[in-house]
């Protein structure tokens, strides 16, 4: 029987040494020390043995049985390392090597259609002779409220929720209408100038509406400067962006910085004017709001309003991009999706 048991912790390890992979050493464990196994059948053997026997072959079954489970156990951590290794060896790759297709973000990707739009706006006012300016994302309050005819005590303040900074001096700023009051401070008339950027209000987002979202400032300040050279640029603005007709109603607005004020809105292109979320059901999408420049706007970026005046608008430049492209959720423009990116027309 002694032999037995070391007959069978040699066919033990030299089957172990031939198991391949992990499924082979599962049955290997049950075939030595499983219910059926072979050590269970020896022991069975040993019923009708002496006590004394049954002590000495009992501890030497037992010392088998703990070999077997260090072997198998050993055996496991070495399988699985080499599966490991395997596995990344199948997958192995030289990140320094150097790819033959080239991808500068643009050839793949193209550009972001905000930035598409935004270049072919910036052209069409170049070539009108206006200049684009540009200014800092994080503002102080004098140029982005004071200057703009928005004291600290006006209620048009609460028009745009804010994110300021602890010293209350400065926030990330709500509209580009300061880069009006920076682009009036170091000019003099006649000027005119456009100035596109990003900007940021603490808003709960849904279709339309976005926390951080793109706008473009455009002024104008000469000499009897009128109503009707604002509505001509907007309408040339807008039949070179959608190379057709598109319906626009304006109505009064209201801004401190402009008198009169207008709102002009176009047609929802989602829709057709029928009504959706992204018109929220009124079949037209606020735009382009614009108006003449407020004398006190004038005076604090250093013009005589009694000789010169002008007129601003501030357009949405994320929800022209949806018109533009039938795009229903302005989430999508700042998903960082690549996929929804490379559907436009690069630049
Ligand atoms: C302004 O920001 C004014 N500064 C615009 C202006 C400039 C008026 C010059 C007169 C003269 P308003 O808050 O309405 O206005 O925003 C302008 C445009 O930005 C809106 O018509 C809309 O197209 C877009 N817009 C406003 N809020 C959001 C938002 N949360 N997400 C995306 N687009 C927005």
């Amino acid at each position: 029987m002694k032999q037995n048991l070391e007959d069978l912790k040699n066919e033990f390890a030299h089957a172990l040494e031939t198991v391949k992979n992990r499924s082979e050493l599962v049955n290997l464990k049950a075939d030595f020390l499983g219910k059926k196994g072979k050590l269970n059948s020896i022991l069975k053997s040993l019923k009708d043995a002496s006590p004394e026997v049954k002590k000495s072959l009992g501890m030497k079954s037992n010392q088998l049985k703990e070999a077997v489970l260090a072997g198998v156990e050993k055996k496991m951590t070495h399988l699985e390392l080499s599966e490991i290794n395997e596995g990344l060896m199948k997958n192995w790759q030289d990140v320094s090597f150097r790819g033959s297709v080239r991808d500068n973000g643009l050839s793949a990707v193209g550009y972001h259609p905000v930035s598409i739009i935004q270049r072919e706006i910036e052209d069409i006012f170049l070539s009108m002779g206006f200049e684009i300016l540009d200014g800092p994302h994080i503002e102080d309050d004098y140029h982005n409220f004071e200057a703009l005819n928005i004291p600290d005590t006006h209620p048009a303040r609460d028009m745009q929720d804010t994110f300021w900074f602890s010293d209350m001096q400065h926030l990330l700023r709500t509209h580009t209408s300061c880069i009006q009051a920076r682009g009036m401070e170091t000019r003099k008339p006649p000027f005119k100038f456009i100035g596109p950027g990003k900007v940021f209000r603490c808003e709960a987002t849904d279709a339309s509406h976005e926390a951080a979202f793109h706008q473009l400032e455009g002024m104008m300040v000469g000499k009897d400067i009128s109503v009707a050279n604002l509505i001509y640029f907007m309408k040339t603005l807008l039949s070179e962006i959608f190379q057709k007709e598109v319906n626009v109603r304006l109505r009064p607005g209201f801004f401190p910085f402009v008198e009169p004020g207008f709102e002009l809105d176009i047609e929802c292109l989602i829709c057709g004017g029928k009504g959706c979320s992204v018109c929220k059901q009124s079949g037209w999408v606020e735009l382009l709001p614009c108006g003449m420049v407020h004398p006190n706007v004038l005076k604090s970026g250093g013009v005589d309003p009694e000789e010169y005046n002008g007129f601003a608008f501030g357009l949405g430049l994320d929800r022209l991009v949806m018109m533009r492209y039938g795009i229903d959720d302005i989430r999508h423009l700042h998903s960082g999706n690549l996929s929804f990116v490379s559907q436009f027309k690069a630049y």
